[in-house]
């Protein structure tokens, strides 16, 4: 063997080792696309041995030719290998950074007026009061009949209420609960009931067919206007955590309540000064309350002249719209994670 074809061999073995280590250290694409090019390239390490083959003499060039081609199929197969490793786990090992922060998992949290429920529950629950639930579909009994809310009273009107097949509707309010309360509890009974009320509206900045509610019932010996007003104002002071909140009734009427009022809280972005949220009123519509018509306890079997009671009722989407400066109730029900999120 000629002295030129032992160099140009040991050569050979030289460019393959260092193509081959290049592979084992090369950490991304780019860098075996330049490998690729630096050693099978037009110019490259491989294409400039093949130019030696004017090196050796006619009987050698076979050998030589050989282990050319040998070397080239080898480094393109070895260099497509590698490249195939890292279109498959674009992650390689080398290129994690555990110094980066963790994506954290998304968190879900609860709907506002939910947040408001648990607030009126938790205030109304350490004035002694139970947390009673009932049907969303009531029975036309129990949402007006034993409400001694009349025949002829507009809240009946199929354009007010959503009525369903035979005696059944969506709940207009959740005063059915307190009947319901009523019925199976016997004197004293404290209780509130919150939850979701339907009523045939067209949607508006105040209006949505779809709110929730929170009604409450007090009902013993001896229980007076007086004491309404004390649960309130405290619940008022409570709900905004605000010790100066007063409370104003002004007179109403209500077919299960007599007397009825409807209550005001001072304004919370005035503090009762006048501002135009208020109107200049220096006070907030809120809800109403009074106290348990006898006719309707007619409908429990409850002695009027031995029982007394106040009921109030109160929308939790008016409090969550003054509690979180929203401007339209609408907002609650689209469901916007933008709006969402921020609770
Ligand atoms: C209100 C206003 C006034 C009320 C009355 C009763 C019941 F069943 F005891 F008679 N439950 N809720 C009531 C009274 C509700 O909401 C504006």
């Amino acid at each position: 063997m000629s002295e030129n074809l032992q160099k140009t061999l040991a050569e050979i073995a030289r460019i393959e080792k260092q193509c081959q280590s290049l592979l084992v250290t090369a950490t991304n694409l780019q860098e075996l696309e330049k490998i690729k090019s630096d050693f099978l390239g037009r110019k490259g390490a491989v294409q400039a041995l093949f130019a030696l083959m004017g090196r050796v003499g006619a009987d050698e060039k076979p050998h030589l030719g050989a282990a050319l081609n040998r070397l080239k199929e080898t480094l393109q197969a070895e260099i497509e290998t590698r490249m195939a490793s890292f279109q498959r786990q674009p992650m390689a090992i080398d290129s994690f950074d555990p110094s980066l922060p963790a994506k954290l998992p998304a968190m879900g949290s609860l709907h506002p007026i939910l947040q408001v429920m648990d607030e009126v529950k938790q205030i109304f629950t350490s004035m002694g009061f139970r947390v009673e639930e009932g049907p969303e579909i009531e029975s036309d009994y129990y949402n007006f009949e034993a409400l001694n809310i009349p025949a002829y009273h507009p809240s009946r009107d199929m354009q007010d209420t959503f009525y369903l097949s035979g005696q059944h509707v969506l709940r207009t309010h959740t005063s059915p609960v307190q009947i319901r309360t009523m019925e199976t509890q016997k004197p004293p009974v404290r209780m509130i009931a919150p939850g979701r009320c339907f009523r045939k509206d067209t949607p508006d900045a105040t209006h949505s067919p779809t709110f929730h509610q929170c009604e409450g019932l007090c009902v013993d010996r001896g229980v007076s206007f007086a004491d309404l007003k004390g649960v309130v104002q405290a619940f008022a002071q409570k709900i905004f955590a605000d010790k100066s909140m007063r409370v104003r009734f002004r007179p109403s009427f209500f077919p299960f309540t007599e007397p009825s009022a409807e209550y005001d809280f001072s304004c919370i972005f005035c503090k009762g000064k006048g501002c135009r949220v208020c109107k200049n009123t220096g006070w907030l519509e809120i809800s109403g309350a009074g106290m348990v018509d006898p006719a309707v306890f007619g409908f429990v079997d409850y002695d009027p002249e031995i029982f007394s009671g106040y009921a109030f009722g109160m929308g939790l989407e008016r409090i969550a719209i003054l509690k979180y400066r929203v401007n339209d109730i609408r907002i609650f029900f689209e469901n916007d994670i933008r709006f969402l999120e921020q609770f």
